[in-house]
This record gives C-alpha cells, sequence and structure tokens, in this order.
C-alpha cells in the first residue's frame, strides 16, 4: 500500500499541453488520427511527428491506451487513450471510462511516467455528462495510486472552473 492516494492527486484549471508532467493522456479517437477538442491541440503542440507516430498503432480500442512521445510537448510522453460516446448510460459507458483511467497509468507505469495529467476524457466532443465522469475519473485513479507506488502524483487538468470543481467535490468525497 502506497502513501495516501488522496494526497498524490491535484485539480487544477488550464490548458494540459503546456504540462510538463512526465505524461499527458490525449482524448483521441479509436483511429488515433486528426482530431479536434484537447486532442487537435495536443497534436498542434506537439508538432506533425505525433501523429506519424500514432500511425503505426493501428488505432486504439475504447477504453485502452497506448503511448507515443511527446515531440514538441514539455511533457515527455503522450498516453492516447479513448473514451466512449456517450449513448445514454446503458452502453457501458461508465466502465468503459473507468478503463481509460486505469489503462492510461498502466501504460504510464510501463513507460516509467511518475507524474501523468489527464484531461476530462469523454466529456466534450463524446458528450459524457461531466458530473458523472468526474466521479469516475478520480475514483478509479485514486484506486490505481492504492495499488502501486510507481505513479508519484496524477494531475486532473480542467478546461474551465466547473470541470474542476467537479473533480475536487469528487475527491473530498473519497473514502
Ligand atoms: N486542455 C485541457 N482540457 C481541454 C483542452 C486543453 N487544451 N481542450 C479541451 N479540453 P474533447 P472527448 C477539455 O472533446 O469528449 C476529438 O476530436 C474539454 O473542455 O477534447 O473525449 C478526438 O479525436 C473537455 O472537458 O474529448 C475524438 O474524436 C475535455 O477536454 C473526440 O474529440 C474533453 O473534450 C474525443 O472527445
Amino acid at each position: 500500500m502506497s502513501a495516501s492516494a488522496r494526497d498524490r492527486i491535484e485539480v487544477v484549471v488550464g490548458d494540459i499541453t503546456r504540462e510538463s508532467t512526465d505524461a499527458i493522456v490525449n482524448a483521441a479517437n479509436n483511429e488515433l488520427g486528426p482530431g479536434g477538442g484537447v486532442a487537435g491541440a495536443i497534436q498542434r503542440a506537439a508538432g506533425p511527428r505525433l501523429l506519424e507516430a500514432c500511425e503505426p498503432l493501428g488505432g486504439c480500442e475504447t477504453g485502452d491506451a497506448k503511448a507515443t512521445e511527446g515531440f514538441d510537448l514539455p511533457a515527455r510522453w503522450v498516453i492516447h487513450t479513448v473514451g466512449p460516446v456517450w449513448h445514454g448510460g446503458d452502453a457501458d459507458e461508465e466502465s468503459l471510462l473507468a478503463s481509460c483511467y486505469r489503462r492510461s497509468l498502466e501504460v504510464a507505469v510501463e513507460i516509467g511516467a511518475a507524474s501523468v495529467s489527464f484531461p476530462a476524457i469523454s466529456t466534450g466532443i463524446f458528450g459524457f455528462p461531466p458530473n458523472r465522469a468526474a466521479p469516475i475519473a478520480v475514483g478509479t485513479v485514486a484506486e490505481v495510486l492504492h495499488e502501486t507506488d510507481a505513479i508519484e502524483t496524477v494531475r486532473f487538468v480542467c478546461f474551465d472552473e466547473d470541470s474542476a470543481a467537479l473533480h475536487r467535490d469528487a475527491l473530498d468525497k473519497l473514502a
């Protein structure tokens, strides 16, 4: 058992492309191809080598994660994960979202990334209700941090104050 998982989780408002954690997580699509939202911002900031590095990976299943270098980003690595599209809640969306956070941290351990920044996966273009996503994000990360010492810090880098408030609230409610 590691030091308190809660003490290793931070919630900030910001632009994830500016993060200097070892890895940042990208809310990608199944093709690991060009995207909008946070994926578009990451692709612009990392430079064209990022999409070139994604090509040989053969896409990514929903709920899974794969890593590339970060190229022109401050972060050394980008962990690409694919969140579920929200279909109303009966299509396994919650467990697929939890899987994104768990798999991203498993990949972080594999590549030796000790600090990881997450965006609020699926809560933009993919339509997952932010108030339902935040407790899943925070709860899953806390669970994984309880299981491993290899990850020192996880930052939730929220794009607006409303999203940050939901993540802080979920953190406060952790057992
Ligand atoms: N830093 C941090 N968070 C951000 C940033 C940023 N620079 N930009 C947006 N967000 P989204 P999804 C927030 O739509 O719902 C792409 O086209 C945003 O406010 O980026 O998982 C992919 O290729 C929201 O809270 O991701 C996929 O096709 C959160 O990031 C699809 O969109 C996620 O919004 C994925 O959709």
